[in-house]
Order: structure tokens, then sequence, then C-alpha cells
């Protein structure tokens, strides 16, 4: 069957804010919406996607971040940060449940990332770059945390009205 498109929750929304449960059993349903998650996150655009902002409070990712060339879709299952570096780098992060804001924020360069693939079987791999910030960014979904967590309380409070405000306009059509 072909993947869908589901719609992406906007901030503020309760769901975005809370603890995603682990992914007990690997079902052919969730393999189903990594897939729909894989064509929401590729049709936005955008270079990941975290189970929560669909509605689904589970701990499932899906990345893509190369930007030119061959495609590198990345599904993860229980997704967990094993180590990271000391490094730390700058990027001007955007979010999907916070359409059309940017800030900066400061994460550890490279990190050791444990998971399940589609087929069950457990994976580790070291990332960095922009790969490093976009699953970094994944997993604080899992976790309710958003990336304006990261800023002061004036310009968190001034992006979540910004959000709120477009949110509504959206919801008018
Ligand atoms: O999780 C999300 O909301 C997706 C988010 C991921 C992300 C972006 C930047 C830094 C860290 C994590 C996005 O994909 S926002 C859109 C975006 O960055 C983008 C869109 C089109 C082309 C390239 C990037
Ligand atoms: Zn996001």
């Amino acid at each position: 069957m072909r993947a869908m498109i589901k719609p992406i929750l906007i901030h503020p929304d309760p769901r975005l804010k809370k603890l995603c449960a682990p992914v007990a059993d690997l079902s052919d349903d969730l393999r189903t919406l990594a897939e729909d998650m894989l064509e929401t996150m590729y049709d936005a655009p955008g270079i990941g996607l975290a189970a929560p902002q669909v509605g689904v409070l589970e701990r499932l990712i899906v990345m893509d971040c190369i930007k030119e060339g061959e495609p590198e879709p990345v599904v993860m299952f229980n997704p967990e940060v094993l180590s990271s570096s000391e490094d730390q780098s700058v990027y001007e992060e955007g979010c999907l449940s916070i359409p059309e804001q940017f800030a900066e924020v400061t994460r550890p360069a490279e990190v050791r990332v444990g998971w399940i693939d589609m087929d069950g079987n457990p994976q580790e791999k070291d990332f960095d770059g922009l790969w490093a910030t976009c699953v970094q960014h994944e997993i604080d979904h899992l976790n309710g945390k958003l990336f304006i967590d990261y800023l002061g309380p004036m310009k968190r409070q001034m992006m979540t009205r910004k959000s709120q405000k477009l949110k509504r306009e959206l919801a008018r059509g």
C-alpha cells in the first residue's frame, strides 16, 4: 500500500510535551507508521520527524539529512544517545511543529546512538554534523522537549505566541 501523509501537530499541543513510551514489539502497524512518517517528512519538507509530531506517543523517529543526491532514509525505534562529545556545535534549528521560526541551539557536536532498525536488529552508529544535531532534536521530541526549551523564557514565549497565532490561522483555513 502507498504511504500516507499525516497531519503534523503544531505547538502548543499537550502531546508534544509528553514522555513517549518505548516500543515493545515491532509490529507491521509500527513499520507502516514509519513509512508514513518518512513520506510526511519528505513532503513537508523536513530532515527529521518524531512520532509525537503525528500524535503517536511512542519512541520512533525518522531522518534523512542528505541535501542532494540519493535519499538516505533512517528509521529508529527506541533511539538512545549512548555517548556525547565534549565538543559543542551551534546550529540554527527549525521544527515542523513550530513552522517558520528558527533559533540557534548548542548541542554536542558528535553523538553515539543505539536503536532498533526496521528488521528488529539493534544498531549503533556515530553521528556528526547535521545528522548529530537532527538525531538529538528528534530524540528530544520523544522526551517532550522542543528546541525552544533551550532558549531564554522571553524568546520561548515569543515563539510560542507566534506559533499559536499561525495554528489558529491554519485552523480557520
Ligand atoms: O523534527 C522536526 O521538527 C523536523 C526538523 C528537524 C531539524 C531541523 C533542523 C535542525 C534540527 C532538526 C526539520 O526538518 S525543520 C525543516 C528543515 O530543517 C529543512 C527543510 C527543508 C530542507 C532542509 C531543512
Ligand atoms: Zn522538531
